[in-house]
Parts: structure tokens; sequence; C-alpha cells
């Protein structure tokens, strides 16, 4: 008897199964489950003003197609006028998720207000904002551009002997990098009082700017110039091609440092014409999706997210230079 009804027991069982591994239509066939809507990301970024940033962009539109993401892209140009707009057309399409990389840090009240009214989360990727509500965006995934400054700081008033006139090229004003690579390198200064900034100016963090800049630099002050403090590294090539065709020996009569590691600048630190670039991670593609994912599943994720960076020299340029990915 007791047999019998294992047996019974063991069919439901296994009737029950199927019918909730293959749902049935009426007719009594199997129907295809509703295919799962695509994550929709509209990602704001600045421009494409330098090499950092045209690896950030491929990063982050390589891991969306990787992941099936549907990412909205749209190019500001380098206009905080032109991100608003686009977050604004974010918004009315109903994204899922906003990624911002901010141009400038203020200025982001309104537009971030119609985003959370709207239950959108905001990421911030690079660069960071001044808002009186914290809770206007989700998270911050970037570098400690303070500590990059006291980075470039420490290692030039060593190779300088705590002695030397300094020529600064800011990144684009209103900038956090800008701001902050140059709050973090004063601040190291402090204790060194023979180093120097003689002259400090924006070169927008591009190449053809950095060039200008240093020309105007070399016109006035030719003789006084003893190192470059760039706060990217297009700004310190630009740099060193206005010092090559000037006739003076950059990376040797010239001491040049700047920030973000790029492949142009192991290029120039292997050919001797510049001697230091603080890096500033810009693969930041898989970093971001996971944290989307996160925030969608209400997980709580940390307000800043930080990517670690490290110096490199000329001397171990050569032997580091083919394993850089950007
Ligand atoms: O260092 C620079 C760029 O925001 C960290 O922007 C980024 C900076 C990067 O254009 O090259």
């Amino acid at each position: 008897m007791r047999w019998m009804i294992a047996v019974a027991l063991v069919a439901l069982i296994g009737c029950k199964q199927q019918s909730a591994d293959k749902p049935q239509s009426p007719a009594g066939e199997a129907a295809t489950p509703p295919a799962a809507k695509k994550l929709s990301v509209g990602f704001s970024q600045v421009g494409a003003e330098s090499a950092w940033r045209t690896a950030e962009t491929k990063s982050i539109r390589g891991e969306a197609e990787k992941r099936g993401v549907d990412l909205k892209f749209a190019d500001a140009q380098g206009k905080q006028a032109q991100q608003i707009q686009a977050l604004t057309s974010f918004i009315a399409q109903k994204v899922d998720v906003i990624v911002l990389a901010p141009v400038v840090e203020t200025g982001w009240e309104v537009v971030l207000r119609q985003a959370k009214d709207a239950n959108i989360p905001v990421i911030l990727v690079d660069r960071g904002i001044k808002v009186s509500d914290e809770s206007l965006y989700t998270t911050l995934i970037a570098s400690d551009f303070v500590e990059e400054g006291r980075m470039a700081a420490e290692w030039l008033a060593k190779k300088m002997n705590g002695k030397a006139n300094i020529y600064e090229l800011q990144g684009t004003t209103g900038s956090a990098p800008a701001i902050d690579r140059k709050k973090g390198f004063e601040e190291v200064l402090q204790k060194y009082p023979d180093m120097k900034i003689v002259k400090s100016q924006s070169a927008d963090f591009t190449r053809a700017k950095g060039k200008e800049v240093m020309e105007a630099f070399i016109k006035s002050d030719r003789d006084q110039i003893q190192a470059v403090y760039a706060h990217n590294d297009d700004m310190a090539l630009g740099a060193i091609q206005a010092l090559d065709e000037a006739g003076m020996n950059p990376g040797k009569d010239v001491t040049i440092i700047s920030v973000d590691a790029v492949k142009g600048a192991f290029e120039a630190m292997v050919a001797g014409k510049l001697n230091a670039t603080v890096e500033c991670n810009p693969l930041m593609g898989p970093l971001v999706f996971d944290t989307i994912n996160k925030v969608r599943a209400g997980e709580k994720v940390p307000k800043f997210i930080q990517n670690k960076d490290q110096l490199f020299e000329q001397a171990n340029a050569a032997q580091v230079i083919g394993s850089r990915e950007y």
C-alpha cells in the first residue's frame, strides 16, 4: 500500500515540475517567455579633448556593448549647456540610469533635481561636482585628484632638490581635476620654499592649447623655465613640442611632469622628453556597469568609489610601455 502512495506522489510531483518548467499556452503548447527589457543608460560625455577621454569613452561604450546595454551616448563638445540638454533629453526618454562625466563642478542642481524627481539614479564618472544636496547623485567613480597633485609635487621637489622655477599648465577652468591637481600640488610645495610656481595658466586639457600657452611662456620667460607641471599628458606633449621648436631640450634642461599616463606620455618618456607622469585610470567601463547593477539591485554603494593611481618615470617607461592599455 505504502509503495503505491509513494509512486503516486512521485508521479504527481514530476507532473507539477514539468508544468513549472514549460509555460503552457491556453492551447497547451509551450509559449516563448517575453524578451527581457534591455537596460537603457544615458551617458553624457564631456567631449574628446584628450587621449585619456577617448580611452574612457571606448571603455564605457565597449562594456555596454558587451553586456547588451542600450547606451545613449551624447558628446557635449566641452560645453556644460550641452550636457544639461543631454540630461534633460535622457529624462524625457525615461532611461533607467544616467552616467554623467561633468565638465565643471558647479551648476548641476536644477537638472539633477529633475532626474531625482523622475527616479533616475545618476552615476558620476571621472569628475566630481559641488552640490548642496548630496542625494542628487548616487555615487562618484573617480581618482583622487588632490592626491595626484601631491604625488606630482613630491616627485618634482625630489628631482629638483627642492629648488625650481615651475610653469604650470592647468586643465579646464572650473573642472574638478584642474582645481584639485593644483590644490594638492601647492599643498606639498609649502614644504619647499624654493619651489615656486612662476606662471600658471589654463590650456584646457588639449595638446594644441598646451603648445600655445608654452610658446607664450617661452617668449616672456625663456631663461627662467626649469620645470613644467601639466594637469594632463596632452598639454605636456604640446609643451614639449613648443620647447623642442625653441631648441630648449625638454626632459633635460626643462623637467616635465604631467598626469594621466596615456600611451603618448610613455612614448615621450622613452624618447627622453617627458620625465614622469601620474596615472589616472580611464578604463572604468566594467566598474561603471557593475555599480549600476548593484544600484538597481537595491544594494548600498559608497558615495565615492576611488580608482587607485601610481607614478611612472622615464627610467621604467621602456619596460612598462608594452603593457599599457591606453
Ligand atoms: O585627466 C584629462 C581629461 O577628468 C580625469 O580630463 C579627467 C581629466 C583627464 O581630459 O586628460
